[in-house]
């Protein structure tokens, strides 16, 4: 098995799940090649299925013979392979909260990834239903109970796993411009980490327009 890895992606416009994965293989420092595969095309399929035997979704993480096919997975596979980079926090017990709340980021908001799909360049104000804004509460409460906790700037103090995946949010809430109010200080953290803003600058840069998502 070689040690090179190769990370399969979306369009970074457009991809939250991608944008995890890629978030993860950067804080890590890991040396990586990086394939951006277009969404929501009549090729897409095959253009994933030429490049990994992985389900046809994208982040997939190709290291040697081993295939790591899903956003979560590609954090605690790359927490085992650089444990000391501080994608988990230290200590235990932030350790444990953190996990829980990927894992909750991970299985829920149905809402907000219906109602505002991600499009990072995208601007265009909404009035947020209550459907939606049971989400956005929701969002509002953890951040807000982990920033009292851990003083910030990040959700755990340092940067860590749990930033990367609720940096999709952030874009997002700035995309439909959402007033966050006194947690605009810890988007503001998130936009200007180096690494968001290079995936930022990359997906506005991109030329390809998914109309689902506009
Ligand atoms: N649970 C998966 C979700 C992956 C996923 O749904 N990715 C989307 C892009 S953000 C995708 O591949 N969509 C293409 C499709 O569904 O055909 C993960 O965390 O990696």
């Amino acid at each position: 098995m070689t040690n090179q890895y190769h990370l399969i992606i979306g369009n970074k416009n457009y991809s939250s799940w991608s944008m995890r994965g890629w978030l993860t293989m950067d804080m890590v420092g890991a040396k990586f090649t990086e394939t951006v595969v277009p969404l929501f095309r009549d090729d897409t399929a095959s253009i994933l299925k030429s490049l990994s035997t992985a389900p046809a979704r994208v982040p997939v993480l190709k290291h040697g013979d081993r295939l790591i096919w899903d956003s979560l997975a590609i954090v605690e596979y790359m927490y085992e392979q650089y444990p000391r980079s501080g994608l988990w926090p230290m200590d235990q017990d932030k350790r444990a909260t953190a996990r829980c709340l990927c894992a909750e980021m991970h299985s829920s908001f149905a809402a907000i990834r219906s109602v505002v799909p991600m499009n990072i360049r995208g601007r265009r104000t909404i009035t947020p239903s209550s459907y939606l804004m049971s989400d956005i509460n929701r969002i509002k409460e953890i951040w807000s109970e982990c920033l009292e906790k851990h003083e910030g700037p990040f959700l755990f103090g340092e940067y860590c796993a749990v930033d990367i995946f609720f940096a999709p949010v952030v874009t997002r809430l700035r995309t439909i411009e959402f007033d966050c109010g006194e947690l605009q200080s810890y988007c503001d953290a998130v936009l200007s980490h180096p690494s968001v803003k290079k995936w930022c600058d990359d997906g506005e840069g991109e030329s390809w327009i998914i109309e689902s998502s506009e």
